[in-house]
């Protein structure tokens, strides 16, 4: 049993979707960011960097936070083909996590806080991240015109940790049609029953 403490965020999707993917049983504690229960002393003490998602593994008490960490851990728990074991394509499918943890999330993450929450209309900050993004829609278009997923022609984590973030495709400014290699992977995503129900915790 894991137990999952998490938000409706892109980040915290990707552990729902994965968990929902593995088919286990999981716990949801919901820590919703926007009252800041991530600053909550129990939660600092299950991730001091006071952000979702954690999980707790409650068979051996072990404690991990970092999205990417967590699909890597429950690939290798479970053993499943989400995360080859070994040769190229396991580096295929990490090289293309890291992008997503170190690229997109972080970029994207900015092009959701300039464009749709800050108080405060910067050009600056919205041109110099919204750039980045759709030059990065460019990257993932680009290997999606040569494979089916992200990583090679097998579903992984790899599309998993992507998935959530372009799902927010409608914040971001420009026209998911004109990546239409991006749309054709997003649309056969959007179908699989783990990413829907992953897409919907916590309810
Ligand atoms: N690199 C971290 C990022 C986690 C993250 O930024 N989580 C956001 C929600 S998507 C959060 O908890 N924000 C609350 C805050 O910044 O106070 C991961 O992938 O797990």
């Amino acid at each position: 049993m894991i137990d999952l403490y998490t938000w409706g965020t892109p980040n915290g999707f990707k552990v729902s979707i994965m968990l929902e993917e593995l088919g286990l049983a999981y716990t949801v504690h919901p820590i919703n960011i926007l009252d800041e229960d991530q600053f909550a002393p129990d939660y600092i003490a299950i991730n001091p960097n006071a952000k979702i998602p954690a999980i707790v593994d409650v068979e051996n008490g072990l404690t991990i936070s970092e999205s990417g960490a967590i699909l890597i851990y429950l690939a290798e728990k479970y053993e499943s083909d989400l995360l080859p074991t070994s040769g190229p394509e396991r580096y295929d499918v990490l090289q293309w996590l890291m992008l997503q943890m170190g690229g997109v999330g972080p970029i994207f993450g900015q092009v959701h806080h300039f464009y749709k929450f800050s108080k405060e209309d910067i050009p600056y900050a919205k041109q110099r991240f919204g750039d980045e993004m759709t030059r990065l829609y460019g990257v993932l278009d680009a290997k999606l015109a040569k494979t089916t997923y992200i990583a090679g022609n097998s579903y992984s984590i790899a599309d998993i940790a992507l998935y959530p973030w372009v799902a927010r495709h409608e914040w971001h400014p420009l026209d998911l049609n004109e990546f239409c290699h991006v749309k054709r992977w997003y649309d056969t995503l959007s179908s699989r029953t783990g990413i829907k129900r992953g897409m919907d915790v916590p309810k």
